[in-house]
């Protein structure tokens, strides 16, 4: 059994051993290796791939994400749509991404950049502390990461509630679904989480519209991909101070240019994509599972729907 890995040269011996140690009889082949034989890989472990290559492996079984977001595959304009494309779901990655959600609500919650920069300048005084239960958290996206930050901040006493497109059934969760109820759910969200998948339908969701109908003094962390913001327009909502800050992870260019406004702006906190990282002992437990399913002649999990784009 043969798997080609795709993805930064400087982690694959990371990979390889995670693998092996998991399965022992696989063959774990790096790419570039332009001299072996193509027709015998059967799978493809893959972070965006350069455009072209997978169809150029007529045998593969499936190609399998090495992260959450496969939005980096499907933009493939040759990709051999017929096979199955496996998205990256694990603990570690599900919870890294609860905390790095938890740690920017709490920070907004109770004025910690303020605090900051108060005793930065010598300050000693406090800020109103806010309800915890009155504190609107809003999640776009209530899939298996964005479900699972929006039940622990439930269980941290906030007041949350998510949009996606089917509804969901999250103990203290508010669901909303479709186009309509997104404005009444951005209305009600004074902390907005960015948890969706990058597809032609959620690309610039967060937009001067949809900013607009945001509470006066809202903030805005995206974690999920920078093709969710239009940046002028976060930019322009910030400056005008309708948005009181944004925590971005994730840019159009990563990183995004020196002389990008994001940077330096003062209400901006830049993470360099680190919300939460796949770490390969578990995650290779997990592909390694859908391996032998597939060996076994069974659907992987977690398949990628096409027409739905993630
Ligand atoms: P899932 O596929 O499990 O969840 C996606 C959620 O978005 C689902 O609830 C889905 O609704 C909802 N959704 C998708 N399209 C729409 C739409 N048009 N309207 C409303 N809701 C929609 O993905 P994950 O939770 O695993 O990952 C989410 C994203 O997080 C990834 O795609 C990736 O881009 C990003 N990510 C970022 C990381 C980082 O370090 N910054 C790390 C890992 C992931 P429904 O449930 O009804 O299908
Ligand atoms: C992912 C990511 O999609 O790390 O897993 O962004």
């Amino acid at each position: 059994m043969k798997l080609l890995f795709i993805s930064a040269v400087d982690k694959a011996e990371a990979w390889r051993e995670a693998m092996l140690n998991e399965l022992p009889e696989l063959e774990f082949r790096v790419w570039p290796d332009e001299a072996e034989p193509r027709d015998d890989v059967d799978y493809a472990l893959v972070w965006r791939p350069p455009h072209g290559l997978l169809k150029t492996y007529p045998n593969l079984k499936a190609i399998l994400s090495l992260g959450a977001g496969i939005d980096g595959i499907v933009c493939d304009p040759e990709l051999p749509r017929h096979l199955p494309i496996v998205r990256l779901v694990d603990h570690c990655l599900t919870d890294g991404m609860s905390e790095y959600v938890i740690y920017w609500v709490l920070h907004y919650h109770r004025h910690m950049g303020k605090y900051s920069r108060m005793v930065a300048d010598g300050k000693w005084s406090n800020l109103p502390q806010h309800d915890t239960r009155l504190r609107r958290v809003g999640i776009l996206g209530l899939g298996e990461l964005g479900g699972n930050a929006a039940r622990k901040l439930a269980a941290l006493g906030f007041d949350v509630a998510g949009w996606s497109r089917s509804e969901k059934d999250i103990q203290g969760v508010t669901s909303f679904t479709g186009r309509d109820a997104l404005k009444l759910f951005l209305a009600r969200t004074e902390i907005l989480v960015c948890l969706l998948p990058l597809t032609d339908k959620t690309a610039g969701i967060i937009n001067a519209e949809t900013i607009a109908q945001l509470p006066h003094g809202a903030f805005v962390i995206n974690s999920a991909r920078g093709g969710h913001v239009v940046d002028a327009e976060l930019l322009a909502a910030l400056n005008s101070g309708h948005l009181a800050g944004a925590t971005l992870d994730v840019f159009h260019n990563e990183p995004p240019p020196p002389d990008h406004p994001f940077w330096s702006h003062p209400k901006v906190a830049v993470t360099p994509h680190m919300a939460s990282l796949t770490v390969p002992h578990y995650a290779a437990e997990y592909i390694a599972m859908n391996i032998r399913r597939i060996t076994a002649g069974e659907v992987p999990l977690n398949v990628v729907d096409l027409d739905k784009g993630y």
